[in-house]
């Protein structure tokens, strides 16, 4: 996508991600770094509560806290609602994404994409999930 700055027009090349991303833990920071090194900008579309229900995930913190707390993360730079399943193709249009990545624990997923822009599935990071952190607070 083409972007203005101090006058000048330039290319910049979005990233876009999706996840729940409750708890925010490491594993959330690697990939939200890595994401954000693949372009200049990088958007999140995050989960919403009734999504989540969807993906029987039931999160911590609200919709909302979640995205502040997204927002507040230097590689982030928009956080959109994530509704349903299939509002990727049409976020890719919409924002001009070049590169869609993800975990790997979702690789070949998403392969459909490939037809919109880059797929990339980036390794996880072991040993740490929102779950797990939560079983270990019980
Ligand atoms: N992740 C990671 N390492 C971890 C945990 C998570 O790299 N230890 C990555 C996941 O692979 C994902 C992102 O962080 O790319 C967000 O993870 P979740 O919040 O668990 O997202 P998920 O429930 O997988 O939702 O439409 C896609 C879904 O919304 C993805």
């Amino acid at each position: 996508m083409y972007a203005k700055k101090y006058g000048a027009e330039f290319f910049m090349r979005t990233i876009i991600t999706y996840g729940t991303f409750d708890i925010l833990h490491v594993g959330h920071i690697n990939l939200l770094k890595r994401a954000k090194a693949m372009g200049d900008y990088l958007i999140v579309g995050l989960s919403t509560d009734k999504f989540n229900n969807i993906k029987h995930k039931e999160s911590f913190f609200s919709y909302e806290e979640r995205k502040k707390i997204l927002e507040a993360i230097k590689y982030v730079d928009l956080v959109i609602p994530e509704n349903e399943w299939n509002q990727k193709i049409i976020d890719i249009k919409k924002y001009d994404a070049e590169v869609f990545v993800m975990g790997d624990d979702w690789k070949g997923q998403f392969n459909e994409l490939s037809r919109y822009c880059h797929v990339f599935y980036i390794p996880r990071t072991k040993g740490i999930s929102s779950s797990k952190i939560k079983r270990g607070l019980k």
